[in-house]
């Protein structure tokens, strides 16, 4: 007797099957006051990078103060993403008559080598929740809050593999407080929970300041001096990178990249 044998079959064939490439995209704005008010000049909507300075300022005075808040975007994946500060210059850029006699004679020369701005400027950094304004359990990024030449050496991780990602779709910010002279904490807000409202007049840093900047600690050293710095963010996706730790070698230079 001959048998047949026949198990249910079933073939699908399914077609056009595609690797596509994902994306990774990341953005950046900056909302910005300065002495207290919104400043439009270092302030941008959500872009990635060209021309844009977190900080542009030409005549600072002892006791100047600002804060920004920059937001970071990552479009569709999961991604760890770095910070680096590149100092550029760091000069006297010439002599005013006290900064001339801050070592005693009229020489063209204050009694330091380089540039004093970057070492009287003190940044602060904490994570915010976007309202500019340091609120109760916002975490401060103490391992970039110094002074500029301290800061303008350095690379941080804002995730990285000791960490979590950095989730799509959603904003992260990183606030900043700066002083030409001694920062003074003076209120850490109750948590609002709003995040931003409006940049003028709303929950920022117009209604509800966190810092003071005692300029009187500042001697003449500084004047005309001239910092001027780069600050580069790096994103990568996180999956199959799980070793992925953030360095300088992220941040070749712009004169010892390879041709
Ligand atoms: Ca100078
Ligand atoms: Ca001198
Ligand atoms: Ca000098
Ligand atoms: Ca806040």
């Amino acid at each position: 007797m001959i048998t047949t044998t026949a198990f249910f079959n079933d073939t699908e064939t399914a077609t056009g099957n595609t690797f596509r490439a994902g994306t990774l995209d990341l953005q950046i704005d900056n909302s910005s006051y300065y002495n207290g008010q919104f400043n439009p000049a270092t302030s941008w909507a959500l872009r990635d990078l060209t021309v844009e300075k977190f900080f542009d300022f030409i005549d600072l005075k002892p006791g100047d103060h600002g804060e920004d808040t920059i937001s970071l975007h990552i479009k569709d994946n999961p991604a760890y993403a770095c910070v680096n500060f590149r100092q550029t210059e760091n000069s006297d850029h010439g002599f005013s008559e006290p900064e001339d006699m801050m070592d005693g004679q009229v020489n063209q020369s204050d009694g330091t080598p380089t540039g004093d701005l970057g070492r009287r400027i003190v940044i602060k950094f904490w994570l915010d929740d976007g309202d500019n304004v340091l609120e109760m359990n916002e975490q401060p990024f103490d391992h970039l809050t110094g002074t500029l030449d301290s800061l303008f050496t350095k690379t941080a991780a804002i995730a990285d593999a000791t960490s979590q990602p950095l989730e799509p779709n959603r904003t992260y910010h990183i606030a900043k407080f700066w002083c030409y002279g001694s920062p003074r904490v003076v209120m850490i807000y109750r948590q609002d929970g709003l995040g931003l409202t409006q940049l003028i007049g709303g929950n920022g840093p117009d209604r509800r300041p966190n810092f003071i900047c005692d300029g009187s600690v500042i001697d003449n050293r500084g004047q005309t001096d001239i910092f001027k710095g780069d600050i580069s963010f790096y994103a990568v996706q996180a999956r199959n990178n799980p070793n992925f730790i953030c360095s300088p070698s992220l941040f070749p230079s712009p004169t010892s990249a390879p041709l």
